[in-house]
């Protein structure tokens, strides 16, 4: 019919097939067009919908201690996932594909098929990149790599309230992972890959940028100092039932913090049964009263009035003193002291009277050149500034506490830092948690160096002589110096406790030429006594002996040889 209409009315015909015949024409020069003059740009675009930029892992540094001991160290592992809908296609590998994933073949079919219908599921997470690439070199269909880094903590437990942990991301959450983790924080790179409409990878281009690695650490503790304290702050604490500690140790030339423990302490590999007790850097973190470990500086300060020196005395009559309704006491009667008899045993009595006799002001100002009320300017996550009380008018009952240790608050390592400007021959050094590389700053001097050796003498003098508190301090082949302490802690509705105790020691190591400042901070000691002389001496003498052999300090303390005796030895034993 169109065919007889066609030849009825052939002119229709031909309009028609001109019409066919232009749109075509109109169609192939579209295509020439596109092809030649606009292929670049659509190129492009085609790419763009398929072409991604995948990130590359940045490396986190290392931290290490002094010596390039690892303390923190980020772990390339290989995380493999695979596309189940891809896998279903060739069922001949899976068996291969259990082999090397070290799997039962059962349990890969299993879980590929309970995700059949997803186009996601993990092989393995977190393998060693070998074991990775093993797989992956095997090219089974739907089977892909992920570059991921693990954190791990070698020195575990030991470091763990210092260095501080980082979450899942490897972003610093505590300690020095939070304090500098921009520094350790490297940049990720790119990687140009294809993927398809799913977003599932194709093929691997180039990489663009390659990630730049956090930057290295090294820590200012001593691994071997830290192993030691911890070992034996931990068996004090078992040995009297005590609550908590801490110990801080710090090498007084430099300021660095060779050593910081606390307990109780936390696994920072496996944070499952993480308590907020455990993960306190007590050290840093917590204040209390000092008590009589700052009694030195109240010496110091009288001394430096020039009213007083090592041999003036002060009369403590039977160990009590009234100011107002206040009464002050001692422990034990004391009679008519020296200054050096006045540390050894501790009269609170006498530091009242000395201090009364000059002035609250000096024992302040003694106090806040030491860095009592300051800020240490390590920046440590949560760290306290404690508190040096100023009045602005100075009453006895005041004066008297300050100068014996109560009224201002101050941390274990501030307590040190105070103790090493003291072995410093007076110069405050600035405390630091990096290894110093550079020769440090000399400090400032804020003691008379005559003035902080008569105060290194009678700290001598309490560790050695009988009836100073401190013999459990003591350490073969050195000469030390220390002060204990043994404070009532605060009561919760105010005053104080009346069986609730801190005992603490703080020392200052050799005595001829200091290298090593230590305290000892041990919470509510239970059993077996709780003076600081007992509980923290000991600790103190042992990881002072410790540190000094660790760091080759020359014994300045060792028994004059007798030539013929080891003559004698040495013939006797090959006879
Ligand atoms: C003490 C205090 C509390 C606060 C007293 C310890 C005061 C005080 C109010 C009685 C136990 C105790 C401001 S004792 O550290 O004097 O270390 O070997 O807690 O005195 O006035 O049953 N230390 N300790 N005092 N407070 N307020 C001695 C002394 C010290 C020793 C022993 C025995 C106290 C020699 C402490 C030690 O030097």
């Amino acid at each position: 019919m169109i065919g007889l209409q066609g030849i009825n009315h052939p002119w229709r015909f031909r309009i028609i097939l001109f019409f066919l015949f232009a749109m075509g024409a109109a169609i192939a020069a579209r295509i020439a067009y596109l092809h030649v003059f606009h292929h670049e740009f659509l190129a492009e675009q085609g790419d763009a919908r398929a072409l991604r930029y995948i990130p590359i892992p940045a490396h986190r540094g290392v931290i290490t201690d002094r010596n390039g001991e690892p303390l923190a160290v980020s772990t390339p592992v290989l995380t493999l996932w695979a596309n189940p809908k891809e896998l279903q296609a060739d069922k001949t590998r899976w068996e291969e594909l259990a082999l090397a994933l070290e799997l039962p073949k059962a349990e890969l079919i299993k879980r590929i098929e309970n995700n059949a219908a997803r186009d996601f599921m993990y092989l393995a997470r977190g393998l060693t990149p070998e074991h990775g690439q093993r797989v992956l070199e095997r090219k089974i269909s739907g089977v892909y790599g992920k570059e991921e880094f693990r954190r791990f903590y070698p020195a575990g437990e030991v470091a763990a309230h210092l260095v501080g942990f980082t979450n899942i991301d490897e972003h610093g959450q505590e300690g020095i992972e939070l304090a500098f983790d921009e520094w350790l924080t490297g940049v990720p790179g790119k990687r140009q890959v294809i993927k398809d409409r799913r977003g599932d990878l194709i093929r691997d281009l180039q990489v663009k940028e390659n990630a730049k690695p956090g930057k290295q650490l090294a820590l200012s503790i001593d691994l071997r100092l830290q192993y030691l304290a911890h070992r034996e702050l931990r068996n004090a604490l078992l040995e009297f039932e005590a609550k908590a500690g801490s110990l801080v140790m710090i090498d007084v030339r430099t300021g660095e913090i060779l050593a910081m423990v606390n307990h109780p302490t936390f696994n920072p590999n496996n944070r499952r049964h993480l308590t907020p007790q455990a993960m306190r850097n007590r050290a840093m973190i917590d204040v209390f009263e000092p008590g009589s470990t700052v009694k030195p500086f109240s010496i110091a300060a009288a001394l430096g009035t020039g009213r007083w020196t090592p041999e003036s005395t002060v009369d403590t009559g039977n160990g009590t003193f009234r100011i107002g309704r206040y009464t002050i006491r001692d422990v034990s009667r004391g009679g008519l002291l020296d200054l050096t008899g006045v540390l050894k045993k501790s009269s609170n009595v006498a530091i009242s009277k000395i201090a009364l006799d000059i002035g609250a002001m000096p024992v302040y100002n003694m106090m806040q050149s030491v860095g009592f009320g300051a800020d240490t300017g390590l920046s440590f996550p949560g760290e306290r500034v404690g508190q040096l009380p100023m009045h602005r008018k100075w009453g006895e009952a005041e004066t008297a506490t300050l100068a014996y240790g109560y009224g201002l608050s101050v941390t274990a390592v501030q307590l040190a830092h105070a103790y090493a400007v003291l072995g410093n021959q007076g110069r405050n050094v600035p405390l630091s948690l990096l290894r110093q590389d550079q020769t440090v700053a000399a400090g400032e001097q804020v003691i008379d160096p005559k003035i902080s050796s008569q105060v290194m003498g009678m700290l001598q003098a309490v560790v050695e002589e009988a009836g100073g508190g401190g013999a459990r301090a003591q350490v073969p082949g050195y000469h030390v110096g220390g002060k204990s302490g043994t404070a009532k802690k605060l009561a919760v509705g105010g005053g104080y406790t009346e069986s609730s105790y801190r005992s603490l020691f703080a020392g200052v190591a050799p005595i001829d030429n200091p290298r090593v400042a230590a305290v000892i901070v041990i919470d509510e000691p239970s059993k077996g006594g709780y003076y600081g002389g007992l509980v923290a001496a000991p600790v103190f003498g042992r990881v002072m002996a410790g540190a000094l052999r660790m760091l080759n300090v020359r014994p300045d303390n060792l028994p004059t040889e007798t030539p013929t005796a080891v003559v004698g030895a040495t013939q006797g034993g090959r006879g």
